[in-house]
């Protein structure tokens, strides 16, 4: 399953600009899959040479024009968001409009919540098993969202952030910042990326610097002179490598590899996932039907040059259901029938 990831943002801030750029000009109506960009994946496909590579997919999606509802719904169906903000041009005020764009989506969970606290009032006084629980916490997410500020800075246990996805609120998706900044402020990005980037820290979210107008020209030259043309704005890294990274980080995901004659392939997977889960996102039988892992490393499957090499030696890690699938593991899942 690829990663889905919506450009959201003020108007004008360079979203559209920024979809072209990360889909190199391929995506249609505002949808492109695009390859994310992943040294290790270059060189287990090096060593192991397959007969097939396929690296980890993130779905862009462009934020379509149109109402605040419109734009909300559109913002609620992605697993993280790419927040724009405009740091080129006159007068420059990425803070504050991106404040204002928060509360757009604030505005938009209060609602929700409100809808849902007197459906769960009724429940309550039907007698229904947790309502009251629910009630409870709701009035905090209430009281949080009336306030102007996002579900996300509000402190909630596991059980309680589960209770409130159950109205898919919009503030507590994982999101990442881009200063679109004036080519000729790259790359610190000048004033207007530093507020940008007070904001992210006080949030505890992503930011980076970049120019949407500049990545989508990069994005039509062949590699080497992509490379050649960063170096002299100082840029060492794609935007799309840097945005990549920055969803994996906040959208809390890693990335696992297999490694087999006929493919090499990137899974994407969230932290922590118990082995059996990670070995779903390959296919959804594997979780029932696990036996083991088999896990190494890049490095050292480089060096071996294969699974099977590797297994010769004694050299695979076995791991059970309880193994939690790290970043960067190379895995081979037994599975059963
Ligand atoms: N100088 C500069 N202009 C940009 C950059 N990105 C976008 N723009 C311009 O800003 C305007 C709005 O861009 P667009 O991508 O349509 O914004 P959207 O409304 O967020 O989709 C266009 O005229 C773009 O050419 C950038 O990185 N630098
Ligand atoms: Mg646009």
């Amino acid at each position: 399953m690829p990663v889905n990831v919506a450009i959201v943002g003020p108007q004008g801030s360079g979203k559209t600009t920024l979809f072209n750029a990360l889909t190199a000009g391929r995506g249609a109506d505002g949808v492109g899959m695009v390859d994310v960009p992943d040294e290790r994946l270059t060189r287990l496909s090096a060593a192991v040479k397959p007969a097939k590579t396929t690296p980890a997919q993130v779905r862009v999606e462009d934020s379509p024009p149109g109402s605040r509802a419109q734009r909300v719904a559109f913002a609620r169906q992605a697993d993280v968001l790419v927040k724009v903000a405009r740091c080129f041009g006159p007068d420059p005020d990425p803070a504050v409009e991106l404040e204002e764009f928060a509360l757009d989506l604030v505005l938009a969970d209060l609602a929700s919540v409100e809808k849902r606290i007197e459906v769960v009032a009724k429940e309550a006084r039907a007698g229904k098993k947790d309502a009251v629980a629910e009630a409870e916490i709701l009035t905090a997410a209430k009281e949080h969202l009336d306030a102007g500020k996002q579900l996300r800075t509000l402190a909630l246990d596991a059980d309680r952030r589960q209770t409130l996805q159950g109205i898919f609120p919009v503030t507590l998706k994982p999101y990442v910042y881009v200063a679109n900044a004036a080519e000729e402020l790259l790359p610190s990005g000048g004033e207007p990326a530093a507020k940008v980037k007070k904001l992210a820290e006080a949030e505890g979210a992503p930011v980076m610097n970049l120019s949407a107008r500049l990545e989508a020209e990069l994005a039509e030259l062949d590699p080497s002179e992509q490379a050649e043309m960063r170096a002299g704005y100082g840029i060492d890294e794609s935007g799309l490598g840097r945005i990549a990274r920055a969803v994996w980080e906040a959208g809390g995901l890693i990335t696992y590899f297999t490694a087999g004659e006929p493919e090499v392939r990137a899974w994407p997977c969230e932290r922590d996932a118990p082995a059996p889960v990670a070995a779903s996102k390959i296919h959804t039988d594997f979780e029932k039907h696990f036996i083991r892992a088999e896990v190494t490393s890049v490095d050292e499957l480089v060096a071996a040059g294969s699974m099977d090499a590797l297994r010769a030696a004694g050299k695979l890690r076995v791991e059970g259901r309880e193994y939690r699938v790290q970043d960067g593991d190379v895995v081979f899942f037994r599975i059963g029938r």
